[in-house]
């Protein structure tokens, strides 16, 4: 497991709406993970299609872009030791509600269309997802890390 892998996390509008962005931020600086990216904006319709492209057959499939394109998104890609499963189990359940206290899910949803963050769920999807969203300029490439963090 290498200290420098990376995942691509996004507070959707409601999380963004709702002022959760310095809570998350914060979440993820705690745990010891690095911010290598980050961004706002509203994604365009084309976006949000290939980011959930996997979902494209669902009947959640048009609410769900229609959201994800309703407003701000704060866009992220986080680096350390374990930060694609680790992000995923900080976020919790897809759905709030079977989310356990102490997720950000958990703590701060209840709806499943308005579940406030997105994080990557495997190398392959973070690989694929962090090249969506940012160009590789705008990503850190001399990441300075917190002091004894690793051994
Ligand atoms: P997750 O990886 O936890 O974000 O969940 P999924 O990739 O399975 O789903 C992507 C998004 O689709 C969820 F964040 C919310 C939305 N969704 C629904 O609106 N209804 C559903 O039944 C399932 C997912």
């Amino acid at each position: 497991m290498s200290n420098d892998e990376r995942t691509f996390i996004a507070i959707k509008p409601d999380g963004v709406a709702r002022g959760l962005v310095g809570e998350i931020i914060s979440r993820f600086q705690r745990k010891g993970y690095t911010l290598v990216g980050l961004k706002q904006v509203v994604p365009s319709k084309d976006l949000a299609e290939s980011h959930y492209e996997e979902h494209k057959e669902r009947p959640f499939f048009s609410g769900l872009v229609s959201f994800i394109t309703s407003g701000p998104v704060v866009a992220m890609v986080w680096e350390g030791k374990g930060s694609i499963a680790m992000a995923r189990a900080m976020i919790g359940a897809t759905n709030p509600l079977a989310s356990a206290p102490g997720t950000i899910r958990g703590d701060f949803g209840v709806d499943v269309g308005r579940n406030i963050i997105h994080g990557s769920d495997s190398a392959d999807s973070a690989k694929r997802e962090i090249a969506l969203w940012f160009k590789s300029c705008e990503l850190l490439t001399e990441v300075v890390r917190s002091s004894n963090l690793y051994v």
